[in-house]
């Protein structure tokens, strides 16, 4: 066992946490195909990760338009609010906490995945060289349409509703999905918003929508159970910003004004190498936010025991290790070896890749 400072508990702004282990957002696409729903999966897929300190589910999309993939769960509806509901039961049960991950794709979608068929919406109509997928193929992110200044109001009411629907449901709080060349990434980032009024131009202007989701979502929940996620430096999705010291220095001073539950980052690309361009500074960034800090990407036992150690960061994301680990905390805790995952069941399917990785115990008891 470890008495590494990793394993005790801490506080994520009102939330409780028994470690420092996070589970991060991790996209599945398992959702119940017809209504976009959470099920008894998923319930029993979480309940198996409830020792993680904190969980943070799947990005789920706040509205239908914020929709970029096949078998995403949304948090828009009352099918919905009840599959989630079986999550946060299963989790709680067993000891844990979890956060739903608030989403909207934004340019990162296809007609085929919009309701009506319409074309994927953005701050401005740039086509992102990316891809969606939608349930049988991927297909190129097309050009989307630029939102209409009277649009705004709806897609931030949209994020308003997905909180309270997190409520109902059960969940400890909320992450708002700021990352990853997603809508509110979209907002931010100079290269994805050319737009001339009050959302474009400054800095200022561009984190006007962020502003205003988080006023939005902290109204119902209190700042002490939201969270978010940013990735200053990843060009996931085809984001491009000129300048992304300066447009998340000013980031996070505009989170600081909130109280926040914690600060969540991903450290160089996303799901890639930790590398940070020329003239960007992760520890900065971390050092000028007021609250709990959170990193992501990369980590393994070792760098992660040293990075709260150090007090680089409060909390460690752990995903691609959680997905084949269920026991991942007690395999860290007791420096054992992680079961290897399998990339052919990362996305969509059933059970297989899913619910089926054994924890240490079970390992043994087959080995017998
Ligand atoms: C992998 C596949 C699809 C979406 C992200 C929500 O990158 C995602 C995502 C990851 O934030």
């Amino acid at each position: 066992m470890s008495d590494a400072k990793l394993f005790t508990p801490a506080r994520a702004g009102a939330i409780e946490l028994k470690n420092r282990v996070v589970m991060a957002p991790l996209t599945r696409n398992r959702a119940r195909a017809e209504d976009d729903a959470p099920f008894e999966l998923h319930a029993e897929y979480y309940g198996q990760r409830a020792d993680a300190g904190l969980i943070i589910t799947e990005a789920s999309q706040i509205s239908p338009q914020g929709k970029g993939y096949a078998w995403t769960p949304g948090i828009y509806s009352d099918a919905q609010i009840e599959g989630w509901k079986k999550v946060t039961d299963a989790v709680h049960d067993k000891g844990g906490r979890i956060v739903i991950q608030l989403w909207h794709v934004g340019r990162i979608s296809h007609p085929v995945l919009q309701p009506e068929g319409q074309d994927p919406v953005a701050p401005s109509a740039i086509a992102a060289n990316s891809k969606s997928f939608d349930g049988t193929q991927f297909v190129d992110t097309p050009t989307p349409r630029a939102l209409s200044v009277e649009e705004i109001p709806g897609i931030v009411a949209d994020y308003r509703k997905a909180a309270e629907n997190a409520r109902k449901a059960g969940f400890d709080g909320i992450e708002v999905h700021a990352a990853n060349g997603y809508l509110i990434d979209q907002f931010l980032r100079d290269g994805s918003n050319k737009r001339e009024d009050h959302y474009g131009g400054s800095v200022e202007n561009r984190a006007r929508f962020l502003k205003e989701v988080m006023d939005a979502v902290v109204d119902v929940w209190g700042a002490g159970r939201v969270g978010v996620r940013l990735s200053p430096f990843s060009s996931a999705n085809d984001i491009v910003d000129s300048s992304p010291q300066e447009t998340f220095s000013h980031v996070v001073n505009l989170l600081n004004g909130y109280d926040l539950a914690y600060l969540h980052l991903v450290e160089g690309q996303t799901g890639g190498p930790r590398d940070i361009p020329e003239g960007g500074d992760l520890a900065a960034l971390y050092a000028l936010f007021d609250g709990t800090t959170m990193g992501n990407n990369g980590y393994d036992r070792q760098t992660a025991i040293d990075a709260v150690h150090n007090e680089a960061i409060d909390l460690v994301a752990f995903g691609r290790p959680f997905i084949s680990n269920p026991d991942l905390v007690d395999r860290l805790a007791k420096d054992a070896e992680w079961n290897e995952l399998d990339p052919d069941t990362l996305y969509g399917g059933g059970t297989k890749g899913y619910t089926d990785y054994p924890t240490l115990g079970q390992s043994q008891v087959a080995a017998e």
